[in-house]
């Protein structure tokens, strides 16, 4: 009776190991699986959320890679230190949304030491583009200018608030500097612009001080993303006002819930700006590993909406 315990317990011993020889990636009777390190920013809006899951999406083991997923709560030394553990761990390829353009020209050397290639997704860095193989993003610049159009267009002579993104960060600067010379030369008044940091609860917080400060002054939000806008819902409602009417509101990005509130006009307009953006990410990486001359830069189209799309838009919304 013993020996044949022991026999049965041999040959699950060695079943096991069996096993665990075959999926270690190399015993599947398919290629070795690619490592990819993923320095994501952190998890602060809908728009990031929508963005972390088209990574994982792409970077899947049935596409061939084993993805090393990081998340940094929006800490610029976090993930600096993310992606050098990435480089400790000898990883095949880095991808990293940089939080701040600044910051990352020694880590991004380290890498290019250790003959790691490192691609970026979504945002953009100050450093040299030598340190990087390539970047896919979209064109900040180009969505504060459009929300700026559509202000001095339709609420020229507002009095206006701004809830920023993230100090520092390429879509806040360059958001910023395209809505500020889309509305040169109207008459909108500025009276206030602070940071949300991408979070509804910061948007929220930030537009209760703006209506302690100016009340029923305020007639015209730009929030850089959605997320503060929503944030700031709350905050005009117990204020007393009727946001999308007393208040009018421009935000970018067109998540779910922004264009709920678009559709249901509590939003006025909002820009778009494509989270998924995991697929040719992981096409780059595949291409920058096999050698090949891959483009520098990406850069995804955008396209704004109004309540009658986002009515007709919102069933077939992929996030
Ligand atoms: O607009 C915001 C997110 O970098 C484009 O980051 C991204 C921005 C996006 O938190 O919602």
């Amino acid at each position: 009776m013993k020996k044949i315990l022991a026999g049965v317990a041999i040959t699950g011993a060695i079943a096991l190991a069996l096993t665990g020889c075959a999926s270690d990636g190399t015993g599947d009777g398919g290629d070795e699986l690619i490592t990819v390190g993923f320095a994501q920013t952190g998890s602060e809006s809908g728009w990031r959320s929508a963005n972390t899951e088209s990574m994982k999406e792409a970077f899947s083991k049935d596409n061939g890679f084993d993805l090393i997923f990081n998340a940094a709560d929006n800490k610029q030394e976090a993930q600096i230190a993310a992606v050098r553990s990435f480089i400790n761990q000898g990883v095949d390829a880095i991808v990293i949304a940089p939080i701040t353009v600044d910051g990352w020209d020694d880590v991004l050397t380290e890498a290019k030491d250790a003959g790691i290639p490192v691609i970026l997704e979504d945002r953009t860095v100050s450093a040299s583009d030598d340190l990087y193989a390539s970047w896919v993003g979209l064109d900040f610049e180009k969505e504060g200018h459009t929300a700026g159009e559509w202000a001095a267009a339709n609420a020229d002579g507002s009095n206006l608030v701004v809830l920023e993104g993230t100090t520092g960060s390429a879509p806040a600067l360059d958001r910023a500097a395209g809505f500020n010379s889309a509305i040169e030369g109207s008459s909108i008044n500025l009276l206030d612009s602070q940071t949300g940091d991408f979070t509804r609860d910061g948007g929220k917080k930030v537009m209760e001080g703006f209506l302690q400060k100016y009340g029923s002054e305020i007639n015209l939000l730009f929030a850089h993303n959605d997320d503060m806008g929503l944030g700031a819902l709350d905050a005009i409602t117990a204020a007393g006002l009727t946001p999308g009417e007393d208040i009018k509101i421009v935000t970018i990005d067109a998540v779910h819930d922004g264009m709920q509130a678009l559709a249901d006009g509590k939003f006025n307009y909002i820009v778009e700006c494509n989270p998924l953006l995991g697929e040719k990410v992981a096409e780059l990486v595949k291409a920058v590993l096999a050698g090949e001359e891959v483009d520098k830069t990406t850069i995804v189209p955008d396209g704004a909406f109004t309540q009658e799309d986002a009515i007709e838009l919102l069933p077939t919304r992929p996030y």
